[in-house]
């Protein structure tokens, strides 16, 4: 039948991202769950690596089932469509969460203030990510900071300026918290701070805000994505809530294919 054949030409994979990333593991939990899933694997790369195996399915107007995410711009530069998730394991659509260090808003009331106002929203992000593909972060996000100015004034009104006193973000290494963590730099920057930027993987970045070794982070997807890493580590970190809302991760394939939902991929 059409499943087997489809089966047979992705030789039962679905084409992952970093064995790191909270996706990875709700999509292995997500093969696991699904009954008569049972020969399909993840093939785990890098995310440039699944984007170049996209564009090379594309091109041949071949089938391809990836682990996707919005927002991306994988979604402006092609036609594609989530497959209905009945179990929700891939989670529903979630927040990206600002967590600091336990100290932070003693040591540095002002980055504390700015880091704990930030919100914005996924038109936002993408318009960073999207100029991102052709310029630097730090630079895309400086255009966005300069055409953005009420925004900026709502987390940055009243906050005094430090005399670069020196702050640590963490973040994963994905688009949207790249594009999130050069706004914060560039605000921080804007006050006086002299900001670093880390990127690491998600487990590392719960730690290192959890052992006070990073200050502050922007990237974690909650309350589902990154959920294992939160409830370890919740008591050692405080929570500034969301800076975003609206993300979706899932099984993502062209729309071309004839398939639309998890179950689709039983036999
Ligand atoms: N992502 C993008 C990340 C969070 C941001 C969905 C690839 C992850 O799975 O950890």
């Amino acid at each position: 039948n059409d499943t087997q054949n489809l089966g047979e030409a992705l030789e039962y994979t679905i084409t992952g991202i970093e064995p790191g990333a909270g996706l990875t593991g709700l999509a292995k939990d997500t093969l696991e769950a699904y009954e008569n899933l049972k020969g399909w694997e993840l093939q785990e790369s890098s995310t440039a690596g699944m984007m170049g195996a996209l564009d090379d399915a594309i091109k041949n107007n071949e089938p391809i089932i990836i682990t996707g995410w919005g927002p991306h711009w994988m979604f402006s530069a092609y036609d594609l469509k989530f497959l209905e998730d009945s179990k929700g394991l891939l989670g529903g659509t979630e927040d990206i969460q600002t967590l600091a260090r336990k100290g932070l808003e003693e040591d540095m009331p002002s980055a504390y203030t700015i880091l704990d106002r930030f919100y914005w929203e996924p038109k936002d992000v993408e318009a960073v990510m999207y100029e991102a593909q052709e310029i630097p972060f730090e630079e895309a996000a400086k255009n966005w900071v300069e055409e953005n100015p009420d925004k900026v004034k709502e987390w940055t009104d009243g906050v005094e300026k430090v005399d670069g006193q020196e702050i640590e973000l963490v973040t994963t290494p994905w688009d949207t918290e790249l594009a999130s963590s050069n706004v914060m730099k560039e605000v921080l920057e804007a006050h006086g701070y002299k900001v670093t930027i880390t990127p690491v993987d998600p487990a590392v970045m719960f730690q290192a805000i959890a052992a006070g070794e990073g200050d502050a982070t922007v990237a974690p997807w909650l309350p589902t994505t990154h959920n294992a890493f939160y409830e370890k580590h919740k008591d050692d970190i405080v929570d500034l809530g969301e800076n975003l809302t609206g993300t979706q991760n899932g099984f993502v394939v062209p729309a071309y294919m004839d398939i639309d939902s998890i179950e689709d991929l039983m036999p």
